[in-house]
């Protein structure tokens, strides 16, 4: 995969909330192009293996079960920098630390259901992309 590609989730706290419109235009506002896009609701299967390697730390049970509570909003993003970009834009994992303006810092409840997701780097932007967009490089 380019590395003017990411991943990006709208977590279950964000669409129970009504947010996904606002969010989405967040996103286009800041340059991102949306490639490609499911709404969906992972399994304990699913939530366990995406965040597995966080598998060890003590709020893995809370995040898996955080992440199975409700639909979620996958998309594959575009844009030059995008994913050292779309961090700056989402802000810290703590939405009491994240930047004034920040998609969490506006739209996040807690450090768990902290309203979205963002790949930390070019290669787990390729596997988590794959893993919702079987073949991401088709987008
Ligand atoms: P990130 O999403 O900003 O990259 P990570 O440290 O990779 O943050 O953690 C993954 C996800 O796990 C976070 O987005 C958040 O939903 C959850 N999480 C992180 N730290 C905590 C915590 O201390 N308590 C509960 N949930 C947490
Ligand atoms: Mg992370």
């Amino acid at each position: 995969m380019a590395t003017n590609r990411t991943f990006t989730m709208i977590k279950p706290d964000a669409v129970q909330n009504g947010h996904i419109g606002a969010i989405l235009a967040k996103i286009n506002e800041a340059g991102f192009r949306i490639v490609a896009m499911r709404m969906t609701r992972l399994s304990k299967e699913s939530a366990g293996a995406f965040y597995a390697i966080h598998k060890e730390r003590p709020f893995f049970g809370e995040l898996v079960e955080y992440m199975t509570s409700g639909p979620i909003v996958a998309a594959i993003l575009e844009k030059d920098n995008a994913v050292e970009d779309f961090r700056k834009l989402i802000g810290a994992t703590d939405p009491a630390k994240a930047e004034e303006g920040t998609i969490r810092k506006i739209f996040a409840t807690s450090i768990a259901a902290n309203a979205i997701h963002g790949s930390d780097s070019d290669e787990n932007a390729a596997i988590e992309g794959n893993f919702f967009f079987a073949d991401m490089d088709k987008y």
